[in-house]
């Protein structure tokens, strides 16, 4: 059997490759022996044909990442278009599936790379120890990024940072890490497509085993994807065993993300003297009669949850710009939104005029043709179209011009 062989590098023009010391023969036992790990599958070859599954795995869940926190939190400079309404419903669903899907894929890629963990020397050279380095890196920011991503998914948060800004920053750090990676194993990867297009592709006996590796890759990719994606595509939400959510399931036919009880609002929402107060130029005070006996709009829109699940629901109440234009709002204004909820990241919410000033956009009253249910807003709660969930702000109490 002969050792996992780690292809030469070409040397980048500059960089420093100051051989270092062999290290003592004796310690070369267990897996850091020459020939310690038998099997056929733990070569560069099979490296690349998973690497090719998780890469645009990756890409995906990374750019979607990224745009629901330029969603979450849009920079003055980004106007952001509040159509298609489904937008944030597909792509913030793509986010989850992809890094879900990516789990049985890292997996198996590290299977596949783990025996260069003891490849000797440990490093060739200085570089080759900074290669090594980032690919640790690597390693370690995936693994954190995905295991994160499935325990937000659970609502379980046992760590002692704020999941969201961490989740966003290593999201960077995987992506260099991966871009570098990548443009160090260029060489393989481009000698792997040579060799799969060629005629001199070695019909090496462990061919059936490589297949059977990705056939059971591919079933496990396909089983994880399926008991998860109906959290946001509805046809498949039956099968979606795994999906913590499921579309129809819960109070009024929609999913809750957060009840009234444990948001400590059940006192004030169930008070008869609530009222929505709009601060603008022209400020005023309504109750939930008042707000009823205004013009009443029908709208179908997805609640679409930052953790993956979505749901579709018919939503009725005051057109948000109806009530700004009461308000003596000028075109251009930024809704501030107030929540009932206190000392919760969801109590105040920010809308700009592409989203405020949408005929979608409303402070809905009732949802699937029933009052709204405490747990999903009532006495009012916002409901705009291509928005993350976090931004449709239940419980309101006041609503402020921002000029
Ligand atoms: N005040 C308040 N509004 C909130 C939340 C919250 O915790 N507090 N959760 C948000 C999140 S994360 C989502 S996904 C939606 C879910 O709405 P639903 O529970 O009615 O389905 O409400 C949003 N509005
Ligand atoms: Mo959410």
């Amino acid at each position: 059997m002969s050792r996992i062989r780690i292809p030469r590098l070409p040397r980048a023009a500059g960089a420093p490759d100051i051989p270092l010391p062999e290290p003592p023969a004796a310690l070369r036992r267990g897996p850091l022996r020459e020939g310690a790990f038998g099997s056929a599958l733990h070569d560069p070859r099979t490296a690349v044909v998973v690497g090719r599954l998780l890469g645009p795995a990756f890409a995906v869940c990374f750019l979607t990442g990224v745009l629901s926190h330029l969603m979450q939190h849009q920079p003055g400079w980004l106007a952001l278009p509040s159509r298609p309404v489904w937008g944030y419903r597909v792509t913030q669903g793509l986010h989850v599936a992809t890094g879900i899907a990516a789990v049985p894929l890292l997996l198996v890629k590290l299977w596949v790379v783990y025996p260069r963990l003891f490849a000797w020397p440990p490093a060739r050279s200085v570089r080759h120890a900074l290669e090594r380095l980032s690919v640790a890196v690597l390693v370690a920011a995936a693994v954190f990024e995905l295991a994160g991503g499935l325990l937000n998914i659970v609502q379980w948060y046992p760590w002692p940072f704020p999941f969201v800004p961490v989740h966003y920053w290593i999201g960077w750090v995987v992506t260099g890490a991966l871009v570098l990676h990548i443009a160090v194993q260029l060489p393989t990867i481009v000698g792997h497509w040579r060799r799969a297009r060629g005629t001199a592709v070695p019909q090496a006996v462990d061919g059936p085993s490589r297949r059977g590796l990705m056939a059971a890759l591919g079933a496990s990719v396909g089983v994880v994807t399926l008991a998860t994606v109906g959290q946001s595509f509805s046809p498949l939400g039956k099968v979606s065993l795994l999906a913590p959510r499921r579309p129809g399931v819960g109070p009024q036919g929609l999913p809750v993300n957060k009840t009234a009880a444990g948001a400590g609002v059940l006192a004030p929402i169930r008070d008869p003297a609530w009222r929505l107060t709009v601060v603008g130029p022209r400020g005023f005070s309504v109750s939930r009669e008042e707000l009823l006996a205004m013009p009443q709009h029908t709208v179908t829109l997805p609640i679409a949850c930052v953790e993956g699940w979505s749901a579709s629901a018919s939503w009725t109440g005051v057109r948000i710009r109806d009530l700004l234009e009461r308000a003596g709002a000028p075109e251009h204004a930024t809704l501030r939104v107030f929540s009932l909820e206190r000392f919760s990241p969801y109590a105040v919410m920010e809308m700009r005029r592409e989203y405020a000033r949408d005929p979608l956009s409303l402070l809905a009253l009732s949802l699937n043709g029933e009052p709204l249910a405490e747990d999903h807003g009532y006495p009012a709660r916002v409901i705009a179209p291509n928005r993350p969930g976090v931004l449709q702000t239940k419980w309101v109490s006041r609503m402020e011009v921002v000029l």
